[in-house]
Order: structure tokens, then C-alpha cells, then sequence
């Protein structure tokens, strides 16, 4: 789907994407290149004040959304309407790198409930309004979905959880106009993420990128996004698994230093 090709759908005369956990990261980054491609955004997170300014930025709008609360996600779907050519469920995330015998639990059922009910909660909510545009729903999951990592057993198990959901909802809709894809990414330099997994230290979250020559930014996975939504409707990409060239595998990364 070209963003200047096929019907133009809301009164701003464009097509309309709607991005979860657009206030930093992928996310926003996604927004960006998308209005630049022709969208009209509608950014969604928790954070209103950071949204507006994106979306004032790229002449988009802002819903405050909370995907794991059901009233949040209904209030969303009435905001966008009735028409959605592409949902970009970026909101999740990862809480903590303990191992299994010293788990969270709260943050593991924070990571469950971001990651895997509040992308089925947007989905669910969204989906008549993909099928009438003919969409594409996209998920950003995780190569935390593609092997184990110590450390990285509730990420891993919500990541996989979430790629698990994806592939049946592929299944259930195949009679349908809707395409569903999944970008998997594995070490992206972001401000927030791993800043987020550890709690605010960072230092901890530095460590991560630290000696990776050339990382890959939200700037990167955001083409991604572009590019699969931009392919004509008849082409499907189920999954793309996307990594710096210093990151091999999850454990293999290439540190200069
Ligand atoms: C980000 C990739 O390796 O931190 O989702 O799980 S990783």
C-alpha cells in the first residue's frame, strides 16, 4: 500500500495509522516517517503532553491510551473511527534482567499485560476498522520471541506469548482484507528501553550498546514499519527479524571495546 495510492479515508484526506507507544522510541519514530509518508498519525501512549508535541510536530493527533485498560482502549477506537489502514502495536516493552529463581512477578505481569493483552485489546478494538480499510496490523515483537536469554525469562515468555497470538490471528482472518505482520527487532539503541528494564539506571542501560560501533535506532526499525505497510495488499510480510550487523544472535554481539 502506497500512502498516496488507493482511497484517501478521513476528513484530512489521508490514510490514517494509529501507533501505540508512539511517546518515545520506535514508536515515535514510526509516526514521524510515517506522516512523512503521507499519514495522518494518530499518536497513542500514556504520556499526553509528550504525544500533542509529537503530533503537533507531524501534524497528527494525540489519544491518550492506556492499551491495558479495556475503557482506554474503547475511547481510542471511538477517537479514530471507523476506518484504519495501519495499527502499529509498538506499546510493551521489557521490566527487569532477573533470573527465573529471583523473578518479579508484578513486573512480569506488567510485561504480560503490555506486550500480549494490551496488543490483543488494541487489535480486537481496531480490527472492524482494518477490515474496512483493507489495513495492515503490524506488531513489534522481540527476538526475546526467537531464543532464550538468561535473565530474559519474562520478556521472553510475554514476547512469545505475543508472537504466538499474531500467528493465530494470521489464521483467523486469512478470509479477510487484513494483513498482519510481525517486525521482530533485536538490539536497538533507544533512549528508554533499557532504561526501562533497569529501572532507571543508566549506566546499566549504557552497557547494553556500549562498544557496538554502528547501532541500530528506532530510526531503522521505523523503515521497517514503512516498508512493509508501503508493499502492495497482496503481499504479506509474516515476520521480519531485523538486528545490527554486530548482533549475530542474541548472545553474538561485536563490541570494539
Ligand atoms: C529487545 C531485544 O535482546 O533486549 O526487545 O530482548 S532484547
Amino acid at each position: 500500500m502506497d500512502s498516496d495510492a488507493g482511497h484517501d479515508h478521513n476528513a484530512t484526506g489521508k490514510k490514517v495509522a494509529v501507533i501505540t507507544g508512539a511517546s518515545s522510541g520506535i514508536g515515535a519514530a514510526t509516526a514521524r516517517l510515517l506522516a512523512e509518508h503521507g499519514f495522518h498519525v494518530v499518536c497513542t501512549a500514556r504520556r499526553l503532553a509528550r504525544l500533542q508535541e509529537l503530533a503537533d510536530e507531524i501534524g497528527g493527533s494525540a489519544v491518550r491510551c492506556d492499551v491495558t485498560d479495556p475503557r482506554s482502549v474503547a475511547g481510542l477506537s471511538e477517537a479514530v473511527g471507523s476506518r484504519v489502514d495501519v495499527l502499529v502495536n509498538n506499546a510493551g516493552g521489557a521490566v527487569g534482567l532477573e533470573p527465573l529463581a529471583e523473578a518479579d512477578f508484578d513486573a512480569w505481569r506488567t510485561m504480560y499485560d503490555t506486550n500480549v493483552l494490551g496488543a490483543a485489546q488494541v487489535t480486537k478494538a481496531l480490527l472492524p476498522a482494518l477490515e474496512a480499510a483493507a489495513g495492515t496490523v503490524v506488531f513489534i515483537t522481540s527476538t526475546a520471541a526467537e531464543t532464550s536469554y538468561e535473565g530474559g525469562s519474562g520478556y521472553c515468555a510475554a514476547k512469545s506469548a505475543e508472537r504466538a497470538m499474531v500467528g493465530s490471528l494470521r489464521l483467523e482472518i486469512v478470509d479477510r482484507p487484513v494483513r498482519v505482520c510481525e517486525i521482530s527487532p533485536g538490539m536497538v539503541h533507544t533512549q528508554e528501553f533499557s532504561l526501562v528494564r533497569f529501572h532507571g539506571d543508566q549506566s546499566k542501560a549504557d552497557d547494553v550498546y556500549e562498544g557496538v560501533a554502528e547501532r541500530l535506532v528506532a530510526a531503522d526499525i521505523a523503515e521497517c514499519v514503512r516498508w512493509s505497510v508501503s508493499l502492495p495488499s497482496h503481499v504479506n510480510i509474516d515476520r521480519m527479524v531485523v538486528r545490527p550487523r554486530a548482533q549475530a544472535a542474541n548472545h553474538k554481539v561485536h563490541r570494539s571495546s
